[in-house]
């Protein structure tokens, strides 16, 4: 996968390459990483890639003329790149998103700066528009890498299988069971004693369990969108029962009960 950022902060990509499997992931060419400075396609005295806006009011916008050379000689080395522009206006950035980009060979990722992006790069040089959630940040940068950093781990070869199969998680909208290694015994809390005894089905049985709960303690969202098996109906209908004893057992005895109180 081809990435190239454009952004005014080119260095704060430096730390991002050095680091742990996106390092390896560049080193093995799974991955190119390339952060194009959109001041070298400024001109001008002082190369300025802001101005204050029309009608007036606080911030700056990021100008146009900079911003549409720079992704011109993005699209130029990678011509089938889609264009993303990082913004808290664009869609949600999740796991489905993630899957769906990457399929795609190259991106061009364009990260926004101080009040915004010049209305008509957004209209005529983006193909998409990307939040990774609902907060404003100072620039695109984060979200570029937040974005490039989940992709990466979805191409194949990437993960060893040291990490591998943990694409589980949120695509199949079920959160991952507690996870234990050694030592057995920490601080007075010992690792659940099915997962040491060697009894792979009952080890499957229990991180099943375990994963239900705590996506439905958790995330109950998730829950919602996922198609449940017949295991695992059969897990919630068991918590039913177990719950509705226990609420039964309140009412005979319940609150007031014995101390005659409220
Ligand atoms: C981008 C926020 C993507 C959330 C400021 C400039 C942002 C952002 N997702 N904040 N870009």
């Amino acid at each position: 996968m081809n990435f190239i950022v454009l952004t005014i902060f080119p260095r704060m990509f430096d730390p991002f390459r050095e680091h742990g499997i996106i390092r390896k992931a560049i080193e093995q060419q799974k991955i190119c990483v390339s952060a194009i400075d959109i001041r070298d396609f400024a001109t001008g005295k002082h190369r300025s890639t802001d101005d204050r806006p029309f009608g007036g009011g606080c911030g700056m916008v990021m100008k146009p003329e900079p911003l549409a050379a720079a992704i011109r000689s993005a699209t130029k080395t990678a011509p089938l790149a889609k264009k993303i522009l990082l913004t808290p206006q664009g869609r949600r950035f999740d796991q489905r998103v993630a899957n769906e980009l990457s399929a795609l060979n190259a991106l061009i990722l364009i990260c926004g700066r101080y009040e915004g992006v010049d209305e008509r790069i957004c209209q005529d040089f983006i193909d998409d528009e990307i939040s990774i959630g609902d907060y404003i940040l100072t620039g695109g940068e984060l979200a570029a890498m937040i974005i490039m950093d989940a992709l990466t781990r979805l191409i194949p070869g990437v993960l060893g299988d040291k990490e591998s199969a943990e694409k589980e998680t949120f695509s199949d909208n079920v959160l991952k069971h507690g996870q234990y290694t050694r030592p057995s015994s920490f601080e007075g809390q010992d690792v659940p004693g099915v997962l040491l005894s060697g009894n792979h089905q009952e080890i499957d049985k229990w991180r099943l369990e375990a994963s239900l709960i705590r996506t439905f303690l958790k995330r109950p969202d998730l829950l919602e969108n996922r198609a449940l098996s017949k295991e695992e109906i059969n897990i919630l209908k068991k918590w039913c029962i177990d719950i509705e004893k226990i609420i039964h057992s309140q009412s005979i005895h319940g609150p007031g009960a014995l101390s005659g109180g409220q």
